[in-house]
């Protein structure tokens, strides 16, 4: 039975959260809501944009407002009787927790009619490390404490992952004029970019932990240009990395000698819309959050949705298998990607595009090209299945004394919330912490006792009372069984932007500290948490270990905090993470890939033979070995000696 609704007679904690709901944005007010985050979110992008590669790409005239958003804007919009619904009154719960010894607070909820669209997060993350921005080239000098150069005068990193520096492969030719005299007639002088600065961008990751040496970047427009790029490089052995929005975090998706530079963000059209089936057929440099506006505007929603948004591309999406915020609800991109145009190395453009839900002719290939992070072809096109946008969304930030907690809560929210559960996601204390310290304008829900874990949980549905109180309830009970400790539901869109705000902005808060060593686990959501425990005891003083994730996919996101990289802090971390998650039957990548980062750390996820099948497709899709080298697979398996 839903907790009977009382007026709070005191209220003296959280007053932002507890706004009465007469002071609630009116009818009016709330459209300027949404245009107010959408106005901060191309503010945010703006340095990217500048300093970036979105400055040379032609800008995307986002579709004018449909019909059917504003139907859902005005579905979500807050009742207008002028009567206040009493606020739910938890302080009983409140009492419990606190005679049980788990909470000091008073714990109450602000509850109220409204729900919020999925244009919460319309914010996007910006790349703070971006080499526009400034520090890269630092802290690409302090790697190269570790580094060697090679005759062509390239920086070796070795940190995050304790690789050996590799060499150049000499197998491959030298970028010289007559290659840029091709490309320019294939391109246009636009096409090709060998501006030092431009280029400088491009060769370097967000983070500024990667950072290559290429000599040129190429902007092709169409499937026909990269065919040709690509047919030529194989022709002349001319290493090529293929790059979306540069937000990778393993270092993929930027050169590591000389190789050229292909940016598909030249390659952003929507080429078609099936509104009755929600599919989506575009080209592969769109970028995600332009792609969510779009299918919103016709009343769907992306089946992904992650931090880096506003500069990933579904290109760069697709070859990394992006898991993401959405995941636990809508699964995995190997089921929602429909088909793929691709241009194998040799320049062969592969259609696959096929738009279809069902077919089982032959192998289904475009599943190599999900997940292989650039190493087989270049993804030009991509269709994909939209889900329906639902006009009902809660989000509630709580707080929990244990990690138990935290498992039986995501236990007890896949039963009780069922199919409207759209977000499951988890942070320890330090990370909120780290929030507070280094995001502009978040503030903490819950800020009168620091509880050691937060879970922050969202529920997409079509019915917004029955939506709400299942969630209520769902939140009564976990209270009742000690499973929370404390929480808030958002009331409006910028609480629930400013939940979001904390969990999707630990990544970019984590590189402001100075170095920050990056792992993306996959392991049992029981023994999830101890390998945080156990490296904090390994690295004791000398660095702050943060655990984060999508917790309801068993995603760990494992980050080690110091103001500067140190081999010593390496060595307590590396390899004692890979091994104890191979020991524990777990993934040494979840969602971000390989890259540069991993790929010799491959055997501690996959057998011998899986290794060696991969290796031989490699070798049979791209020969010449042109296609990201040094990523993905390890140099051993790769090496002519090996058989295939
Ligand atoms: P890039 O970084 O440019 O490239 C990534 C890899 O794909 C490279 O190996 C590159 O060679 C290859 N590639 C790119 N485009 C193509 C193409 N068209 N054809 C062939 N190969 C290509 N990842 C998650 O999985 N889940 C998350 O929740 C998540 N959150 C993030 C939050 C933040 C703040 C940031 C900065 C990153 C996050 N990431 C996350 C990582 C990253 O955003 C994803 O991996 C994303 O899918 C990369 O897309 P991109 O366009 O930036 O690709
Ligand atoms: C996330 O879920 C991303 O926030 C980034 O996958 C994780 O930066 C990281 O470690
Ligand atoms: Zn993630």
């Amino acid at each position: 039975p839903l907790p009977v609704k009382r007026e709070v007679a005191s209220c003296s904690c959280k007053p932002s959260l507890l706004t009465p709901v007469s002071e609630f944005p009116s009818r009016m007010a709330l459209p300027s809501l949404l245009s107010h985050s959408r106005t901060r979110s191309s503010v945010l992008r703006e340095p990217l944009r500048q300093g970036g590669l979105r400055a040379l790409l032609a800008p995307w005239d986002p579709p004018s407002v449909h019909p059917h958003d504003r139907a859902a804007e005005r579905a979500c919009t807050p009742p207008s009787t002028g009567s206040s619904p009493p606020p739910l009154d938890w302080t009983r719960l409140g009492s419990r927790t606190i005679s049980s010894g788990a909470g000091m607070s008073l714990t109450q909820y602000g509850l109220t009619n409204h729900t919020l669209t999925s244009q919460r997060r319309s914010y996007w993350t910006l790349c703070p490390q971006h080499s526009s921005f400034g520090p890269p080239a630092e802290i690409a000098t302090k790697e190269a404490q570790h580094s060697v150069d090679d005759s062509f005068g390239v920086q070796q990193r070795t940190f995050g992952s304790a690789a050996e520096p590799i060499q150049r492969n000499p197998d491959y030719s030298v970028l010289n004029s007559d290659d840029v005299s091709y490309f320019k007639s294939i391109l246009g002088d636009n096409g090709v970019v060998q501006d030092k600065d431009r280029v400088a961008v491009a060769n370097v990751d967000w983070m500024g932990k990667y950072k290559g040496a290429s000599q040129l970047l190429l902007l092709p427009k169409s499937t026909n240009e990269v065919s040709k790029v690509l047919a030529y490089c194989d022709s002349r052995r001319l290493a090529v990395v293929p790059q979306g929005g540069n937000t990778g975090l393993v270092g993929g998706s930027v050169p590591v000698h000389d190789e050229v530079i292909v940016n598909l963000g030249g390659m952003d059209k929507i080429i078609s819309f099936d509104n009755v089936n929600g599919i989506l057929t575009c080209e592969a440099g769109c970028v995600l959050e332009n792609l969510s506006t779009f299918v919103e505007n016709e009343g769907f929603i992306m089946p992904l949705d992650l931090g880096a948004k506003g500069s990933c591309q579904i290109g760069g999406n697709i070859s990394t298998n992006a898991g993401g915020l959405r995941f636990i609800r809508y699964g995995s991109l190997h089921g929602n990607v429909l088909g793929l145009e691709v241009v194998l190395a040799n320049g062969t453009v592969l259609d696959m595009l096929t738009t279809l839900r069902k077919d089982n002719t032959g192998y289904d290939l475009k599943h190599l090209f999900v997940g292989s992070e650039g190493s087989l072809g270049i993804v030009t096109k991509v269709s994909i299945l939209t889900p329906a946008k639902l006009p009902s969304t809660n989000v509630a930030f709580l707080s929990c004394n244990d990690y138990m907690s935290c498992q039986k809560l995501l236990l007890a929210a896949r039963r009780s919330l069922g199919e409207i559960l759209s977000a499951f996601e988890f942070m320890d204390r330090q990370c909120i912490d780290l929030a507070m310290t280094h995001l502009e304008g978040v503030h903490n829900p819950l800020p009168v006792s620091p509880y050691k874990f937060y879970v922050l949980i969202e529920t997409t549905g079509s019915d917004e009372s029955y939506d709400k109180a299942k969630l209520e309830a769902f939140l009564l009970r976990s209270m009742e069984d000690g499973l929370v400790a404390d929480g808030v539901i958002a009331q409006d869109i910028s609480q629930a932007s400013n939940f979001w705000r904390i969990r999707e902005g630990i990544s970019e808060a984590s590189v402001k500290v100075g170095a920050v060593y990056k792992y993306d686990l996959s392991i049992p959501v029981e023994k999830l948490y101890d390998i945080v425990e156990e490296m904090r005891s390994r690295v004791g003083d000398t660095a702050e270990v943060l655990g984060y994730g999508h917790l309801g996919d068993g995603n760990l996101h494992l980050n080690i905090l110091s103001s500067k990289y140190s081999d010593n802090i390496l060595a307590q971390i590396e390899p004692f993470v890979y091994e104890w998650t191979a020991g524990h039957r777990g993934s040494i990548s979840a969602e971000h890939g390989l890259g540069l980062m991993k790929a010799e750390k491959i055997h501690y996820s996959k057998s011998p033979e899986a290794v060696q099948l991969m290796a031989s497709i490699k070798k049979l899709m791209d020969p010449n070995s042109i296609l990201n080298p040094y990523k993905v697979l390890p140099q051993s398996a790769l090496s002519p000696e090996q058989g295939s």
